[in-house]
């Protein structure tokens, strides 16, 4: 592949969901040598270090549909406008979570540069909830809802009003675990959803060369890598808030990386939901810049 500057944003957010440690995750990420890892692939990578968010440990819970609305609004308008400052300056955003409920920014910014671009959503999870349908009221279970113009209005008009992502251009790979309202959602405006049933019944390869066929047929401007460790089993990212057995392997998960790498497709990317506190050694940060390598091109021969 050819050589990319790299902008690199932590956020160090974890009021989208409610188990603490998240916030710990760009260090982690740092800690694994993502940064020797990608310019040792001869990128070029600059740390634009993290976001930082007005918030003690105390956060304010009190709206329980949307909890640390406010928080969320806030680190997310940052990260949005970081984010299309980057890509101003004709660099690569990767950005590093924080819980999932960073993907509002991360899309509001990327959305001023691409009008149609393709979204990968790798993760056990629809993230398709929006106030109104969330079990949880943990908003990092919204932000795609939230990108294609679903949910609370303050959320959907982040950084710029309504609609940030087509709801055709979107693929969600490695799901298991999805509420009934997402259900709803994703039957309505038929959504591409590629479940741990079809990756186990025409494998990997099957499923990404079909995302790729697709975002081809939409000729999409651009193609965004939504990574949620928790796409993966937990025997392999034990460090995530909410594990989901019966997972996408680790070797499968580099699989998908390298060809999406082969694609030439990716023109921007976000790891997220990796919590050191309930980690293992940090195996899960270290799986993350793992897949990192492969999505930037490393090869073994
Ligand atoms: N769908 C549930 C659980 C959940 C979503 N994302 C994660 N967990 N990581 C919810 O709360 O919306
Ligand atoms: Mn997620
Ligand atoms: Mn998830």
């Amino acid at each position: 592949m050819e050589k990319l500057s790299v902008s690199m944003i932590g956020v160090s957010l974890d009021l989208g969901q409610s188990r603490r440690g998240v916030d710990m995750g760009p260090s982690a990420i740092r800690y694994a040598g993502v940064v020797e890892r990608l310019e040792a692939l001869g990128h070029q990578i600059t740390d634009e270090g993290d976001i930082h968010i007005n918030a003690g440990l105390k956060a304010e819970k009190s709206n329980a549909k949307l909890k640390n609305l406010k928080e969320v609004l806030e680190t997310n308008q940052k990260l949005a406008e970081k984010v299309e400052s980057v890509l101003k300056d004709d660099r690569f955003p990767l950005v590093l979570g924080g819980d999932h409920s960073i993907a509002i920014g991360t899309l509001a910014g990327l959305s001023t540069k691409y009008k149609n671009m393709g979204v990968i959503w790798y993760d056990a999870h629809a993230d398709m909830n929006t106030d109104e349908t969330s079990p949880s009221g943990n908003i990092h279970g919204m932000p795609l809802a939230v990108s294609i113009g679903r949910g609370d209005e303050r959320l959907v008009n982040l950084h710029h009003d309504g609609q940030k992502i087509k709801p055709q251009n979107i693929v969600i790979i490695g799901a298991r675990s999805i509420d009934p309202g997402e259900r709803l959602l994703i039957k309505e405006l038929g959504i591409q959803v590629y479940t741990m049933h079809e990756i186990d019944k025409y494998g990997m390869t099957t499923v990404m060369q079909k995302a790729i066929q697709h975002f081809e047929d939409n000729q999409v401007d651009g193609v965004h890598l939504s990574l949620d460790l928790d796409a993966l089993d937990p025997l392999y990212t034990p460090g995530v808030g909410t594990p989901v057995p019966g997972g996408v392997s680790y070797r499968e998960s580099h699989l998908a990386m390298e060809i999406l790498e082969e694609s030439g497709l990716i023109t921007s990317a976000e790891l997220v939901e990796v919590n050191p506190i309930l980690d293992e050694r940090n195996k899960t940060a270290d799986v993350a810049v793992a897949l990192m390598g492969s999505l930037f091109g490393e090869k073994l021969l």
